[in-house]
């Protein structure tokens, strides 16, 4: 989708400068590369995502200053940014993660119809390739083929991602992952056919307008607060699940893998943070082992779909295989609960 950018070759070993190889002659390459070991990873910077995420890193932090000087933004404003956050984190954590890369529950049209507009606020990419990179990252954990392989470094993890090319064993293992899936949910294939549109209205044009329109707001606030600001804090908040949930804490369910329990990472993404659980169990609703709504707003908005029916076959996980798997595999970490509901 990003070939047309305009890129430059950092550490590139000559030997490979081919641009487009075809599959078996990468693969010759590739082994060849891994048999020296001199460079296992090739850098291609992505101008135009570095050029985007600088443009949108010097206006957020002017947004911060416009707010901490108390009287330029009006409070309203500064709730409607809190506001359009949520709603935007509910498109990726219940819609985009929880609903379609894991299938955790199932959903009635208006609720997925609901949550791919949230999501397409958040403008994460769209959709079907949201859910290809995150069910490759769960299959290929911590590999080259894992898009943000956390060995790769915090800032790798975090975005430096999605400022070069994707390392081929991604392209190339990411075949094996079936999407057949979303191909068959009308709403994720609208969203994908008409999200070069979908996206600036709803991530952008949307958020500024509200402020302005209905608050009397200035645009220069508007758009540097409610659309600025509030995106780019979205996107670390989602990207500190990539690289400080898989970093720091204790893993009580699995010691072996990488991700982690991480409460400050769940404050900030609604209930995502538990990252050691969800990639033990990831079919569970509550992507953690307790449903504590504080710690879990995710949890909370679902249940709350549950009752009225637009959510429904919520999967969980049964305690008693929870107890067996964390004292086979975690680090002895974990606490023995009371499984009552304590919402
Ligand atoms: C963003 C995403 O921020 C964040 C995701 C975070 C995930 C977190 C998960 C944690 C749990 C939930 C947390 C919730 C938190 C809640 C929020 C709280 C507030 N499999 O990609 P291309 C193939 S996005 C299989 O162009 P390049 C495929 O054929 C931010 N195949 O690769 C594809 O063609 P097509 C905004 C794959 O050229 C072709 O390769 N967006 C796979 O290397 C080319 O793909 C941006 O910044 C795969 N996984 O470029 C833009 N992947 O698509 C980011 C690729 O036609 N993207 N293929 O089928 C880009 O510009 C480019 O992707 C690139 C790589 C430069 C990064
Ligand atoms: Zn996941
Ligand atoms: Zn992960």
């Amino acid at each position: 989708s990003a070939h047309f950018l305009a890129e430059a070759e950092v550490i590139y070993p000559s030997a490979l400068k081919t641009k487009s190889v075809s599959t078996p002659e990468y693969e010759t390459v590739y082994s060849a590369e891994k048999r020296t070991s001199t460079n296992p990873y090739r850098w291609k910077i992505v101008w135009r995502n570095l050029i985007a995420f600088v443009y949108l890193h010097t206006s957020a932090l002017y947004g911060l200053y416009l707010l901490l000087t108390f009287n330029q933004v009006q409070l309203s404003t500064v709730l409607i940014g809190l506001f359009l956050g949520f709603i935007s984190a509910e498109g990726v954590t219940a819609g985009a993660h929880r609903l379609w890369s894991h299938r955790t529950y199932s959903a009635k049209w208006p609720l997925r119809f609901l949550l791919m507009i949230a999501q397409t606020m958040a403008f994460q990419n769209h959709l079907y390739e949201w859910v290809r990179d995150h069910r490759v990252h769960h299959k290929f954990t911590d590999t080259d083929a894992d898009p943000h392989n956390s060995r790769r470094g915090f800032f790798f993890s975090h975005m430096g991602w999605l400022l070069v090319r994707k390392h081929p064993d991604v392209k190339l293992k990411g075949q094996s992952v079936d999407m057949s899936d979303l191909e068959k949910d009308w709403v994720v294939m609208f969203q994908k056919k008409y999200y070069l549109i979908l996206m600036p209205v709803c991530c952008f044009l949307i958020p500024a307008l509200i402020p302005w329109y209905f608050c009397d707001e200035t645009w220069h606030n508007s758009w540097y607060v409610s659309a600025m600001l509030r995106y780019a804090l979205s996107l670390h908040f989602t990207w500190l699940v990539n690289s400080a949930a898989h970093i720091w804490g204790v893993k009580p369910y699995d010691k072996n893998i990488s991700p982690t329990e991480n409460p400050s990472v769940s404050v900030l993404t609604f209930g995502e943070g538990w990252h050691n659980y969800h990639h033990t169990f990831p079919w569970d609703y509550k992507a953690a082992e307790l449903g504590n709504y504080k710690l879990n707003l995710t949890t909370g908005v679902i249940d709350m779909f549950a009752r009225i029916g637009w959510a429904y076959d919520l999967k969980t996980t049964d305690p008693e295989l929870i107890r067996k798997r964390s004292t086979r595999t975690g680090d002895g970490t974990r606490q023995e609960h009371e499984h009552s509901h304590e919402n």
